[in-house]
């Protein structure tokens, strides 16, 4: 009888562990190829989406070479939708590579896909590419008119419907409203001056009424996660602090959503390289929120490579 009740301790326990295991998938979330820079988006099938970009095993920064997207419901099993887009499928490419952090947001009817890319001169261009299904089906319209040459875009629509554009150029993000064909900046965009240490990477969120832009500083060795609130989606900002100490990639960059209830920091690190710079994965982890609006330390939780 002894040995039974034993046996049942044993077992309740390894269920309890298997359960635990089983809440959310480990870091890195996707470990059957290199990603890095990941956007999370939820969309009305109820789905979480990344959209990331890709690093090249053994290849550098240059490599990046179009997009996959990643789907969940359960945040534990993954779905690789496949590849989405390639430089090939892009008119105006300026050649293979260079296709860095990307965006993608919803309106009217239509997924919009943001990435940059550099044209035949070598700047920086933001394409924009549009489908009905969210990870499949996108076709490129054009690049994003106005402004100037700048990479890792960041769209932002706010709940009065008014979409906002955010870029980085020389390390300092510019940002303006951008026209209701998804396409245009509307006006010229605007130095977001306040943010301290800024290196690359925004993203930017609402919250109870509060935006908040998240973004990598310059930090040597590993840049760090930090972010400003603002009663605005223009700023002026207030720099608050580091959300992400350095993780064992040199860059950082990733996004913030709530899903069922939990809000999450999704980001990058390159354990499944063993510390490439080049070649990351893509992580999250649950972001919580003090009770006046500023966000606590996000704690990384231990990579489980295969
Ligand atoms: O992934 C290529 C570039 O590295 C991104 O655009 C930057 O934000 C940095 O993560």
């Amino acid at each position: 009888m002894q040995k039974i009740k034993q046996l049942m301790v044993v077992l309740s326990l390894s269920t309890v562990a298997v359960l635990y295991a089983a809440e959310r998938a480990s870091n890195p979330f996707v470990k059957h190829m290199f990603t890095a820079d990941p956007t999370a988006r939820v969309w009305a099938d109820g789905r979480l989406y990344v959209y990331p970009s890709t690093d090249i095993k053994g290849k550098g920064y240059r490599a990046m070479d179009g997009y996959h997207v990643f789907s969940t419901d359960d945040m534990i099993t993954w779905t690789d939708h496949g590849e989405i887009l390639h430089s090939r499928d892009v008119e105006w490419s300026g050649g293979p590579g260079a296709m860095w952090a990307p965006d993608c947001v919803y309106k009217d009817g239509l997924y919009y896909f943001y990435f940059p890319h550099t044209n035949t001169n070598k700047e920086w261009e933001v394409g924009v590419a549009t489908s009905k299904n969210p990870a499949a089906d996108f076709k490129v319209q054009g690049k994003v008119k106005g402004g100037t040459t700048f990479c890792d875009p960041c769209v932002f629509i706010d709940d009065d419907g008014q979409a906002y554009l955010y870029g980085v150029v020389s390390k300092k993000t510019y940002a303006a409203k951008l026209k209701d064909n998804m396409m245009e900046i509307d006006g010229e965009m605007v130095l977001q001056s306040e943010l301290y240490d800024h290196r690359e990477g925004p993203f930017v969120f609402k919250r109870d009424g509060i935006y908040y832009l998240i973004y990598p500083d310059n930090t040597k060795g590993g840049h760090q996660m930090r972010y400003a609130m603002s009663g605005s989606p223009l700023g002026p900002w207030e720099s608050k602090g580091i959300i992400l100490e350095k993780t064992s990639a040199l860059t950082t960059h990733g996004s913030v959503v709530k899903y069922k209830g939990q809000w999450y920091l999704f980001y990058h690190n390159a354990d499944l390289s063993g510390g490439k710079s080049t070649n990351r994965s893509i992580c999250f982890d649950e972001l919580f929120f003090n009770d006046d609006g500023t966000i606590k330390m996000v704690q990384q939780s231990p990579s489980v490579l295969p």
